[in-house]
């Protein structure tokens, strides 16, 4: 594979660099250049950001778990209390006027470097996160003798014992002790009594190491080793969620003090290159399956100097292919098994009162960060949220219960299905809300779940199905079953139902019946239908919403030839704001299969609709209408949106801007790009549905399918001169080619060439 590497000449910034403070001046927050600037390492367990300072480097470690919860409050407006850091490290090296400055991260070993000079001797840092091994380590260098030394310390931001107002039980404790191999960092962030400790271990080469206060001075060292490791007693477990007094849901469990010790003991012990070796080992086993090459050349720019010079000119194909990768980078360093999801802000938080709390937002946000997972082979980095699900599928069912009791009380048995609302956290989770006051309709449960059918299709897991898949998705299509209204002629829709966050006179829109909730309620029975076949399974409930699948009636044309939002919507336009950023009537176009090329009509309806909201948006938003243009496939429009998520959403270390910083917008371009190059959402396996003039040529290797396949493609002109396709599961082939649909058997294993 090609090097993808990021780059800079310049330090992060000391300035305040943030977008989402910048809005809200009133935040009193320390600044930094951190969402601009910094560049983001992470193994699944911990996210780290690396400032690259030379006089006063940063380390901060962010631990997806150590949170508040969700609340708002003016003092921290648009934060939401939610994630906070877990600490930060500070390494005094007091180094200015540097020469030679230069930090990359290279995405091909997940590796960070900081590189110059300083009076004669050539420092260079190493810093890189293992999965494996559950460590994140630092390997500092002088290339003479006992040239290194510095002052490590460190800081828990919000040590005091409140966040908003006295009282309010959001605050955090922590002890920072040094003792002559490391320093620990230990305490309790209080409204969850969440437990968490973490060890960094110091080993100096030649030089000593001596505590001044509970900080450590690194003297007159060739080599220093710093190993990170951290934990909280967070589990993942179904009570976490039930218990409802917030102090006794991780009561039971110990913070496991002597694991995280052993992790650093045992990096120390096999010292940087073989816990390295092990990292890449593990990481490449990932990064690697994926590739895509559209003749970009690995460009000698700063990262910085390639942005604007993409806004400048006709553009560049390394930074399409780096940014492709990137997102797989960032899914890979945030969301491994044994770890919790990816928030909105993957696992990097500066923040005490982090944008959104860092949630988990299930109306797009959360389905998008896993929407790369299943395209660009990182099926494995699905497994935190399949997890997470189970941990919170008992809380959805309770909060189902209570929904139809309230709302629908004729319906009320003692199966009324699970409820996933738009916000959910690790400790809790929204419940539906009330018809005349919420943002989303009950189709977010059905979007979320719309994730377990890829999970399926992709990997053709039958035991996830078995066990998890097929459970979720009847679940869902149990409680939607619930909540739809007959109509006189017969239609069932949603009866209390909401676009999400579409506003109509600057209040939510609440009605009956819109496209999102009919496209998500359509498409949940489908897949659960699918999935009960598969399995052999056959009931009343099953046979039910087979009889009545073709009522739903998901998808409507208006008058200016546009997927109607609405049913009550005439003119595109006439309710609700139109250029919203959310665009939730196409849903069944991506990620759902309702709307597809089978049926012209609704590709163009649906290219009207595309072409009316306006490209012009927010960084995920932009993403989510790159992927929807790929459905339609029509790659010149695809590109554009390519073209206007490098040119206006991207900050400098190419995290993508809402603005605030999100990682969904990072996720689903890749996701997007991926649906350019191939498709398999309609029965069958698609290569380059949506190719732009300005991908030619090019290759792909090991992009995935629907049916559990790998494929390779290499083109000319457009035009595919080489396809090979790799069984992965051993299921029937159906690729369209240019002779029409072929269809094959295949042996699990065997790669077929078209
Ligand atoms: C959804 C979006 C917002 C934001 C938030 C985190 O509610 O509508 O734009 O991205 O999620």
């Amino acid at each position: 594979m090609k090097n993808y590497i990021l780059s800079y000449t310049k330090q992060t910034p000391l300035r305040n660099d943030d977008l989402f403070l910048r809005d809200h001046r009133k935040c009193n927050i320390p600044e930094d250049g951190w969402e601009r600037w910094s560049l983001p390492l992470g193994n699944g367990y911990m996210g780290i950001n690396v400032f690259g300072r030379t006089d006063r480097e940063r380390l901060l470690i962010t631990e997806n778990s150590l949170s508040n919860p969700c609340a708002y409050h003016d003092k921290f407006p648009g934060g939401a209390a939610g994630l906070s850091n877990f600490c930060s490290f500070y390494l005094d090296f007091s180094h200015k006027r540097v020469k030679n400055y230069r930090r990359a991260l290279n995405l091909n070993k997940a590796l960070c470097t900081t590189e110059y000079e300083y009076k004669g001797v050539s420092y260079k840092r190493e810093h890189f996160a293992s999965y494996p091994g559950n460590v994140f380590v630092t390997r500092i260098t002088g290339n003479k003798k006992n040239s290194v030394s510095f002052k490590l310390s460190a800081e828990v931001s919000l040590n005091r014992s409140y966040l908003f107002e006295e009282g309010d039980g959001m605050g955090k404790t922590a002890e920072i002790k040094a003792e002559n191999n490391g320093i620990t960092v230990s305490g309790e962030m209080l409204y969850y009594g969440i437990k968490f400790y973490g060890k960094m271990n110091v080993t100096a080469k030649d030089g000593t190491v001596n505590t001044d206060g509970d900080s450590l001075i690194i003297s007159n060292a060739t080599e220093v080793l710093l190993v990170f490791s951290c934990a909280t007693n967070y589990v993942p477990e179904e009570r976490v969620f039930t218990e409802k007094d917030p102090k006794k849901k991780l009561a039971p469990y110990p913070v496991p003090v002597d694991r995280v010790n052993e992790n650093a003991e045992n990096a120390v012990k096999l010292g940087f290159d073989k816990v390295f070796s092990e990292h890449l080992e593990d990481y490449s086993s990932l990064f690697d399956k994926a590739q895509i090459d559209f003749g970009g050349e690995e460009e000698h720019i700063t990262t910085d100097k390639l942005l604007s010079k993409y806004r400048r000119t006709k553009g560049s194909r390394y930074l399409e292919e780096l940014v492709f990768q990137y997102g797989r980078y960032l899914l890979i360093s945030s969301s491994r098994k044994g770890g919790r999801p990816a928030n909105l802000q993957g696992i990097w938080n500066r923040y005490d009162s982090s944008p959104w709390s860092a949630g988990y937002w299930h109306n797009i946000n959360v389905q998008m960060n896993y929407w790369p997972a299943f395209n660009t082979n990182l099926h494995e980095c699905f497994g935190p949220y399949i997890e997470y699900y189970n941990s919170y599928k008992a809380l959805a069912a309770e909060n189902a219960d209570e929904y139809i009791k309230k709302y629908f009380p004729g319906e009320y048995s003692d199966d009324n299905g699970i409820a996933i609302a738009t916000g959910a956290w690790l400790y809790d989770m929204e419940k539906l809300p009330d018809p005349k006051t919420g943002h989303s309709g009950a189709g977010t449960g059905a979007f979320t779940v719309k994730l377990f059918d890829d999970y399926y299709e992709f990997t053709r897991d039958e035991d996830f199905l078995r066990e998890t898949g097929y459970p979720a998705l009847r679940k869902v299509s149990v409680l939607l079953s619930k909540t739809l209204e007959r109509q006189e002629d017969g239609t069932l829709l949603a009866k209390y139902s909401a676009s999400p966050e579409q506003c109509h006179n600057d209040e939510y829109y609440h009605t009956k019946g819109c496209a999102f909730d009919q496209q998500m309620i359509y498409q949940c029975w489908a897949d659960t239908i699918k999935a009960a076949e598969i399995l052999g399974i056959n009931d009343s409930f099953i046979e039910y919403i087979k009889k009545n699948l073709h009522r739903l009636s998901p998808v409507l044309i208006g008058k200016s030839g546009q997927i109607k939002e609405f049913r009550e919507e005439n003119y595109y336009g006439d309710i609700g704001e139109k250029h919203h950023r959310h665009i939730s009537h196409l849903v069944g176009l991506y990620p759902g299969n309702i709307i597809t090329s089978e049926n012209e009509e609704h590709i163009k309806a649906a290219q009207v609709t595309l072409n009316r909201r306006g490209d012009k948006s927010t960084g995920w938003s932009t993403a989510h209408k790159l992927n929807l243009w790929a459905r339609t496939k029509n790659g010149k429009r695809a590109f554009d949106l390519v073209k206007m998520a490098l040119t206006k959403c991207m900050a400098t270390n190419l995290w993508d801007l809402h603005p605030p910083y999100q990682i969904d917008g990072n996720f689903g371009f890749s996701a997007g790009v991926a649906e350019m190059l191939l498709q398999s959402h309609e029965g069958f396996i698609e290569v380059l549905p949506a190719l732009p003039d300005e991908w030619k040529t090019g290759s792909f290797r090991g992009l995935t399918a629907r049916g559990g396949f790998s494929v390779d493609a290499e083109w000319e002109d457009g035009r595919a001169t080489n396809i090979s396709v790799k069984s992965l599961s051993g299921e029937k082939l159906r690729i369209k080619t240019k002779n029409g649909i072929i269809e094959k058997d295949t042996e699990k294993g065997k790669i077929y060439t078209f």
